[in-house]
């Protein structure tokens, strides 16, 4: 069980209190998204001194800073292609990465795919806000159809990428998607990524009020926290409705995005077919067999 019970003592544990106050704005999300990922370690009981937190360029990128652990403030987009090489240094060590949605799925998305693919076993924690929000609000590849951006203003008309769907696709072993307007089910989830073996993708759906709701008009920050419950559906019910409902909730649900946990296999990872790989080989040496 854990010792925290309060998020007073959650963060004098977990927090770096000399690199307070954050950088974030007002109404930012990334903050409760490292809140949640400082529950689900606390209640993994995960020893600091064997995890890694590491991130590309971006104001979610900066959340390592904030952590009383190892972290690794990389190049913008390449926080995986570090974290891999970390892992592969060190397999016993616990890797967890934070990035925006510009920094894993734009300038990094090549990364992204390539260790969904191998199935590398790290956590990554992407925060979509729809925009680069460090650099002003360029259009991401995750903006919605018909957003605006400061380099949209007319309206986004490229469709944005589904990150879920694509790890999935690729066969990461754990994928899902929260908003981070409710707390349980992140934070099983993101335990439930630390513990698997093989990739994972937390993806958090996440207010930027200066640079993405400002600008498209999405009222104050309580207005903005709103629109991502009544603007997302979990899988069951969109897969239940879509089924069994009538025309009218189709048409209610059909642009809605879908949140819950996408994917949860046990397939196995890199290091672990690596480890196999060089037993196989150590035995054939053995014998005195040529590899
Ligand atoms: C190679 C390179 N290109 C561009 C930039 C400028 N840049 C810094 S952060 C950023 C976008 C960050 O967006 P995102 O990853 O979504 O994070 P957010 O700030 O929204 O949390 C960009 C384009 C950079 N630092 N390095
Ligand atoms: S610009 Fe957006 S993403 Fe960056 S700190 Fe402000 S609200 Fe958060």
């Amino acid at each position: 069980m854990p010792e925290i019970r309060t998020a007073d003592e959650l963060n004098k544990k977990y927090l770096r209190e000399e690199m307070w106050p954050t950088i974030f704005c007002n109404g930012c999300g990334h903050g409760v998204v490292l809140d949640y990922t400082f529950w689900a370690i606390e209640e993994l009981n995960l020893d600091m001194d064997k995890t890694v937190f590491v991130s590309g360029i971006g104001c979610s990128s900066r959340l390592p800073g904030y952590i009383n652990a190892d972290g690794l403030h990389t190049t913008h987009g390449r926080a995986i292609a570090f974290a891999t090489g970390i892992k592969a240094a060190n397999p016993d060590l616990n890797i967890i990465i934070f990035t925006g949605d510009g920094d894993c799925s734009g300038i990094g998305g090549n990364h992204l795919i390539h260790a969904a693919r191998r199935n590398i076993d790290v956590t990554v924690i992407m925060i979509n806000n729809f925009t680069y929000g460090m650099t002003g609000g360029q259009l991401a590849p995750t903006a919605p159809l018909g957003s605006i951006a400061t380099t949209a203003p007319y309206g986004n008309i490229e469709h944005p990428f589904n990150i879920c769907e694509l790890a999935k696709a690729l066969g990461a072993n754990y994928v899902a998607r929260w908003t981070v307007s409710h707390p349980y089910q992140p934070i099983k989830s993101i335990k439930e990524g630390i513990q698997k073996k093989g990739f994972s993708l937390v993806e958090f759906l996440a207010p930027c009020p200066t640079a993405y709701g400002r600008r498209n008009k999405l009222g104050d920050i309580k207005k903005l926290w709103q629109w991502y419950d009544d603007n997302t559906i979990l899988i069951e019910d969109y897969d239940k409705i879509m089924r069994y409902g009538s025309d009218e909730e189709k048409e209610r649900i059909k642009n809605k995005i879908q949140t819950g946990v996408f994917q949860n296999i046990e397939k196995l990872g890199f290091f672990e077919q690596y480890e196999k790989l060089l037993g196989r080989l150590q035995e054939k040496q053995g014998k005195g067999e040529k590899k």
